[in-house]
Parts: C-alpha cells; sequence; structure tokens
C-alpha cells in the first residue's frame, strides 16, 4: 500500500532527499522565499542548497577591500525585518552579511540548508510531476549523503543571483601572466599587497570601490579603463548610537525614515526612462560637478577629459561614491585608457607598445549576467532544455515563471529583474510572495493526494516580454554608444525591469491562473479560482509629512480641549 502522507516525517528534509520545495542558493532571494513560506503557512518542508560556506550569497561572495553596498541601509534590508543598528547611512559588506547571518538564525534556516553543495541540473519528471535535481557534494565529508544524489521536489525555486559567476575576460596571453591575479569577487586576502605594483581591469562599481582603497597601501596602481562612468555623490556618514537608539525604539520614526528613501529613489526612475526628463539632466550635471570639484584645474583637465563618459546617464551601473576621482590625483595611481592589447608574463601590453610591469593583476571585469542560471543545466516538459526556450534571449513571466518549466520559479536572477534606482530587496520580497502563491497550490494538491503542474502559457509570457522590451527599447540602457552587463551580446535588454518598483509590486500581488497552463489530477481546483490575490507591501510614503503634523496638532488640541472641559466640569460640581 502506498504511503498515504507524502510528506517525509522530519518535516525540514534533514535526513531525506525528498521535500515539498528545493530552494537553489542561500542568498538573499533564497532565504526570503524559505521566510515567506514558514511566514505563509507553506510549512517547513524545503531543502536548500548552497554552494558556498555561509548564507548571504553576493555578499558572502565578495569580500574584495572597500566592499559595500551602494543602496541606503534602511532600504538595504527585508520590510518585516528592519534593523535599527546599521551603523552607516550606506552598509558595508560584512554589516549586511551580519543582518543576513542573523535572520537565518531567526528563522532556523541552518538546519534547511546543505553548505558545500551545488547543483548540476534539473529535471521535470513527468510521471511522477516532480523535479529531480542531481547534487554534488563539493564538501570532503558528509555522513549523510554521496558525492552524488538526486533531491525529489514538488517545487524548484531558483535563487542564484545575476552577479554569481565570475567573468574573466578573454584577453590574449591571460593564461601567461606570472605574477599574482584574481578576480574581484575571489579575493585572496593572504595576498599582501603593501610595496607591489598593482593593475586593475575594469572601472565598474567593483573596481571604484576597491581602487581608493587599494591606491593607499600599494606601491603603484594602474587603473586600465575601456569606458568612464558617470559617478555621483554618495555623502555616506556613520549612523550615531543615538539615532539607532531612536529607530529601535521609536519604530514610526524609522519606518517614515525608509518610506522617504523609497520616494527619493523611486523618483530617480526616470534618469533611465525618460532621457528628456529635468531629471536626467539633473543627474548628468551632478556628475559633471562632482569631476569638476574632486579633480579641480588646469592639471586635471586631462585627467577629467577621459574620466567623462559620452552616453546616456543610467546606461551603465551610475556609481555613488566619493572617494573615486580623487584617488586619480595620486602620485602613485595612473590612469590607462589605451586599449589592451595583450597580457604578458611581466604585466599588461597596451596598444602602442607600453608594458605595465605589475606583481598583481585584479579583474574586476564583471559577471556572467546574460546566462541566466548559468552553469545549471535545466530540463523542463519533455526534457527540452531551458537554453531552447531562451534561444533568441532569456525571458520570464514578471521575470519569474517560464513555459514549459512547471512548478518552477526564479527570483532576481530571473531575466528582467534588476534595477537600476532602487534596492533589489523589495523586488525579492514580492517575487518571494508570489511565488508562496504558486507553492500554495501545489502543496494544497499533493495535501489532498493530488498533483497539479503549473506553468505560464506562452502567449502570455510573449506579450509580456514584447510589452517590456519596448519600455526598455526607450529607455537609457538601450543606449548604442554604451554596453553594459544589462544587454546580451545582440544588444537585448535581458536584465532589468522596465517600470519603478511599485508598479512590479502591484503586479505581482495578484495571480491570473487563466494566464497559466494548469494540469494534473488537482488543476480544476486551482483553475476555478480565477484570481488569488494579496496585500503587496507597501513601502512609499502614505501620508505627508504635512498631513501628519496637522493629525498631531488637531490631536494635541482634542487633548487640550478635553482637560479644559473636564477641570470645568469638576469647578462646576464643587461650586
Ligand atoms: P561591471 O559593471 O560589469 O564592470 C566590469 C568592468 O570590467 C567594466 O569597466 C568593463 O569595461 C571592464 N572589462 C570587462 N572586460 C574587459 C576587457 N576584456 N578589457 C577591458 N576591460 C574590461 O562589473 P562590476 O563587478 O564592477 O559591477 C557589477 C555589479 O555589481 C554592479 O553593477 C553593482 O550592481 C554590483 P566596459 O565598461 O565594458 O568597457
Amino acid at each position: 500500500m502506498s504511503d498515504p502522507n507524502p510528506s517525509p516525517t522530519i518535516d525540514y528534509g534533514r535526513h531525506t532527499n525528498r521535500a515539498d520545495v528545493l530552494i537553489i542558493g542561500a542568498g538573499i532571494s533564497g532565504m526570503t522565499t524559505a521566510i515567506e513560506m514558514i511566514r505563509k503557512g507553506n510549512g517547513t518542508n524545503f531543502i536548500i542548497v548552497e554552494k558556498g560556506n555561509q548564507v548571504g550569497g553576493t555578499w558572502n561572495d565578495q569580500r574584495y577591500p572597500g566592499c559595500c553596498c551602494d543602496v541606503w541601509s534602511h532600504l538595504y534590508s527585508l520590510s518585516f525585518e528592519p534593523n535599527p543598528n546599521w551603523t552607516r547611512e550606506y552598509p558595508g559588506q560584512e554589516e549586511i552579511l551580519d543582518y543576513l547571518v542573523s535572520i537565518a538564525h531567526k528563522y532556523q534556516l541552518y538546519r534547511h540548508i546543505r553548505f558545500n553543495t551545488s547543483v548540476e541540473e534539473a529535471r521535470w519528471d513527468e510521471t511522477t510531476n516532480t523535479w529531480k535535481t542531481k547534487i554534488n557534494r563539493l564538501g570532503s565529508k558528509d555522513s549523510e549523503f554521496g558525492k552524488e544524489y538526486i533531491i525529489t521536489s514538488d517545487f524548484l525555486v531558483s535563487g542564484v543571483g545575476q552577479l554569481n559567476v565570475p567573468k574573466y575576460p578573454d584577453i590574449k596571453g591571460i593564461d601567461t601572466f606570472q605574477g599574482k591575479a584574481m578576480h574581484s569577487a575571489r579575493w585572496d586576502w593572504d595576498y599582501d599587497i603593501r610595496k607591489k605594483r598593482i593593475g586593475i581591469i575594469g572601472n565598474g562599481a567593483t573596481a571604484a570601490q576597491i581602487i581608493p582603497e587599494i591606491a593607499e597601501a600599494c606601491k603603484s596602481l594602474t587603473v586600465f579603463q575601456r569606458t568612464p562612468n558617470w559617478v555621483v555623490p554618495r555623502e555616506d556618514k556613520p549612523i550615531s548610537p543615538t539615532w539607532q537608539s531612536i529607530y529601535r525604539y521609536v519604530p514610526f520614526i524609522r519606518s517614515r525614515y525608509r518610506a522617504s528613501l523609497m520616494d527619493y529613489r523611486e523618483s530617480f526612475f526616470d534618469v533611465v526612462f525618460d532621457t528628456k526628463s529635468p531629471v536626467h539632466d539633473f543627474m548628468m550635471s551632478t556628475s559633471k560637478d562632482h569631476l569638476a570639484t574632486q579633480l579641480p584645474g588646469e592639471k586635471h583637465e586631462h585627467l577629467r577629459e577621459q574620466l567623462q563618459p559620452h552616453y546616456a546617464i543610467g546606461c551603465k551601473r551610475v556609481i555613488i561614491t566619493d572617494d573615486y576621482f580623487p584617488t586619480f590625483a595620486r602620485s602613485n595611481v595612473q590612469l590607462e585608457t589605451t586599449a589592451i592589447e595583450e597580457i604578458t608574463e611581466n604585466g599588461v601590453k597596451v596598444q602602442g607598445g607600453n608594458e605595465h610591469e605589475l606583481d598583481l593583476l585584479i579583474l574586476a571585469t564583471g559577471f556572467k549576467t546574460t546566462q541566466f542560471m548559468y552553469p545549471i543545466k535545466i530540463f523542463g516538459s519533455n526534457g527540452t532544455p531551458i537554453e531552447e526556450i531562451w534561444k533568441s534571449g532569456a525571458s520570464a513571466y514578471l521575470g519569474m515563471t517560464v513555459p514549459s518549466m512547471p512548478n518552477f520559479s526564479m527570483l532576481y536572477e530571473g531575466p528582467n529583474t534588476n534595477l537600476g534606482h532602487n534596492s533589489i530587496i523589495l523586488m525579492i520580497e514580492a517575487q518571494a510572495l508570489y511565488i508562496n502563491a504558486l507553492i500554495k497550490q501545489v502543496r494544497t494538491a499533493r495535501k489532498k493526494g493530488r498533483n497539479v503542474r503549473i506553468e505560464p502559457k506562452l502567449s502570455v509570457v510573449q506579450a509580456y516580454n514584447n510589452e517590456i522590451q519596448a519600455r526598455l527599447r526607450e529607455s537609457a540602457f538601450a543606449d548604442p554608444n554604451c554596453n553594459s552587463w544589462y544587454k546580451n551580446e545582440a544588444g537585448l535588454i535581458t536584465n532589468n525591469w522596465s517600470e519603478a518598483v511599485v508598479p512590479y509590486q502591484k503586479r505581482t500581488s495578484a495571480i491570473h491562473w487563466d494566464e497559466f497552463d494548469i494540469s494534473g489530477s488537482g488543476a480544476e481546483d486551482v483553475k476555478t479560482k480565477g484570481e488569488t490575490n494579496w496585500p503587496r507591501v507597501i513601502e512609499e510614503t502614505q501620508v505627508s509629512n504635512g498631513m501628519i503634523l496637522t493629525g498631531l496638532i488637531t490631536a494635541a488640541g482634542a487633548i487640550t480641549a478635553g482637560a479644559l472641559y473636564r477641570n470645568a466640569l469638576k469647578t462646576l460640581v464643587k461650586s
């Protein structure tokens, strides 16, 4: 007789390779999906596999000098897990990692996570309507599982992130270099940079954080710049213990502050989506002024020309820093803008023959961003590989679900889910709620001894993709004068979302079931629902400061009037 209860008795998958949900990645995406499962009553029968040795995803991987976030601390946290203890307006890597570790402990995620564990491939099994995911154990000792094994799950969630796999540049001679070479995302702290001649290829957001830090310690630093970036002021500062206490004990002030940050960031959305808007011009002139102020005078004229971009601001990630430009005024720092010809045994040779001899070569050359889910192989219904579905560019409905990939969702690493103007955590929270609404249907069917498979209709995804691509084509991202990690080789913008955060939150707070192909013995229960919706997380200001002030004055007035009335009454009674 078959087991009437398909779920294992230990409901968090510690000793079993069968789970309701398998989550790939213990970064913010994977963690938030798991936490929302717990919060939304979707149980705890989930397994998280993580190739690293800690939670935190990119914030665990990136440990280079100066690593920090370019979104404000109070906006870089889950709405339901605010952190009053941030010590700076912009958080550093260690502080973000601490925050994520504390949350993983709070929700007891560690018992679900298998670290040093990577996914090779996942296959949809038509006969059982489950995912069979091939797991590779990277660690050398593990008493429970073999080197390779399969996890079976009803639902598969990918939270591997867009900035996950380092991209090494395809430059002639790169393997011949005899000095030390490292990618920014694989920093080797054992290597002592003091008194070293260092070269750094790249000047993106990562390099802009590394450069000022190492310039102070090394003998010489050569920055190989291919394209200049737009840079705006950061104005970071510590958050005093007094303010931390206020945020801790007066939550209203903290949430009000977060809402004001949200409003501000959302208002900058037009920088990218309306290149004729005043805010676009404002950002450009702010950046130009920043450059002129930080590298003033005739003696820096050539540097300013080299560092001045000539494409629409926002096309590439805008860099937010106050210590990047001034670093080029240092006597031990050189900006090299002649194209690299080859990497030699001794260093980097640029066109024209000039060779820079180096001890250390840092490759701040970014990530493989347009091969989504790389290098994991995913095979959906009838064994269809996801690359085949994405052969003319990756797309997914609301960045999360893909036709022919039943009971499968992605979070931030999904196509067109990245932001240029606001906190990615806001998007991830919206996605985790949406995915949990899908998971709920699959779990409910299972509990009734049925099964259900849910995948978006191809026509729906195509119409959705046409709509967002039309908007993206008009944006600064599409400027042909710049390349970025937001576009694939054909110039298609596959990484970024096409609107602000609030429209995404609104759009992802309901599921219209007729937009999905739903089959299996439990299909009718889902189809007859028509629509499932839930309240979105409201982050922006709902009531203006003026109205709050008016409300406070009115309340104070009412209290005073009440007190006067009571006193008058007492006097009357006595007399
Ligand atoms: P990015 O933004 O992709 O930057 C990579 C940098 O490396 C960029 O300056 C590139 O120049 C440069 N690059 C890449 N390949 C080469 C070759 N072959 N030759 C010369 N220069 C090269 O990566 P980051 O790590 O800085 O930032 C990624 C995201 O992390 C960032 O947007 C934040 O969201 C956090 P290019 O500009 O293409 O001419």
